[in-house]
């Protein structure tokens, strides 16, 4: 099939996750073009049957907001006509789906059909997307897909409980390479960290509010009390100064290490031994799915879809949004013994290959196949 992906090319989940279907899909032999604004970041060497659209956002001096949606539209449509494309998949509904309605509407006009898959990641619903500022039309494109998925049940029900959506939301899970994740710590990495043999604890995000990092650090602060451990933080975003004062504050900032955004994560999670993730919401939480393929059990809230990724006592453990007392017991039951975080890592690793990336593409591919005449 030929395949048109448009995601935002950015460190996000959700970019992260398009990027990685689309290079999956290629390698099944489907030609899949990206069209986004910059280069996505996980696509980054040459794959074959993958071709990369840059979306160009001319500016006028009238501007003070170049129209990006409208020459978006126009990319898709180049795109699509040129390309003869048998689908759109668009991730993140903000601004890709009206965007993508605007080009299906064109090119109607021209006699082209174009299916549009929109699939919904989270904040495009939960944070952004009911704002009054551009609910109507994110409730109006999604209506007009002709196919919407949703990252877990719990996104499914927010959008439906959000917007008067008519149609059925399917729901696709995140998934993981297992393969890639499940990878051999490198010892020089670790050493580097924690040259005695600390415990690595590890928050990855793009340090938003909604991520609570402050609670990382909160949590952190009763580990270190007990057990010799260290706190890396990967990724960057508005709350990191805030995060680094807290850890000053609370005298620990000489055990914390921040590595800002960085593309090689699996080598990354190897050498951690517990993931933490303290979100207000998480429609999905891929993070924690990257951890647990990597062998590392996640603490966790119990926000939006993070049940359906990290089972309670199974592979980590859970507790209420801003419950670091919960966490940080939780997190002192894991790590204070070999044995029992031995268990954690296996159970989190065994739980991980129920999304790995062999059972969800083709979950996807289902989807468009339901719009190939020629398949
Ligand atoms: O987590 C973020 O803030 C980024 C955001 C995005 O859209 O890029 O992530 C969302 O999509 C991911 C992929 O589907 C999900 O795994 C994340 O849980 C979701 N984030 C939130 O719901 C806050």
């Amino acid at each position: 099939m030929r395949i048109g992906i448009v995601c935002y090319p950015t460190y996000g989940g959700s970019g992260v996750l398009a990027t990685e279907l689309g290079q999956a899909l290629a390698q099944k032999g489907h030609d899949v073009h990206f069209i986004t604004y910059q280069q996505p970041v996980r696509l980054n060497a040459f794959v074959p049957n993958v071709y990369y659209h840059e979306v160009q956002v001319p500016t006028y001096p009238l501007f003070d907001f170049p129209p990006y949606e409208t020459a978006l539209a126009s990319a898709m449509v180049d795109v699509i006509k040129n390309n003869n494309l048998d689908l759109l998949h668009v991730h993140y509904a903000i601004p890709h789906a009206s965007a993508a309605y605007m080009a299906k509407k064109i090119l109607q006009q021209e006699g082209i059909e174009i299916p549009v898959v929109t699939t919904l990641h989270g904040t495009d619903i939960t944070l952004v997307g009911k704002d009054k500022t551009y609910s109507p039309v994110v409730a109006f494109s999604i209506n007009e897909s002709d196919v919407i998925t949703a990252v877990s049940n719990n996104l499914r029900e927010e959008t439906y409980k959000t917007f008067n959506i008519k149609k059925e939301i399917e729901v696709i899970y995140n998934f993981v390479d297992v393969e890639r994740f499940n990878r051999k710590p490198l010892d020089a990495f670790k050493k580097v960290l924690a040259p005695n043999g600390e415990r690595i604890l590890l928050h990855a995000s793009n340090f938003r509010k909604v991520k609570r990092v402050q609670d990382v650090v909160n949590v952190f602060y009763e580990v270190q009390k007990e057990i010799p451990s260290k706190l890396l933080f990967v990724g960057d975003g508005p709350e990191r100064q805030h995060v680094e004062e807290l850890g000053r504050n609370l005298g620990i900032a000489e055990k914390m290490t921040f590595v800002g955004k960085q593309e090689q994560m699996e080598d990354i999670f190897a050498i951690a031994d517990l993931f933490l993730l303290t979100s207000d919401y998480e429609s999905f939480g891929l993070a924690a799915l990257e951890a647990m393929a990597s062998k590392v059990p996640v603490v966790s809230t119990n926000a939006g879809g993070l049940g359906e990724v990290n089972i309670e006592g199974e592979t980590g453990f859970m507790a209420d949004v801003g419950d670091v007392k919960t966490m940080s017991e939780k997190a002192l039951e894991i790590l204070s013994n070999d044995d029992t975080l031995g268990a954690f890592k296996e159970r989190a690793f065994k739980h991980a290959q129920q999304f790995n990336i062999d059972t969800i593409i083709p979950q996807y591919e289902e989807i468009y196949r339901r719009f190939c005449k020629d398949c």
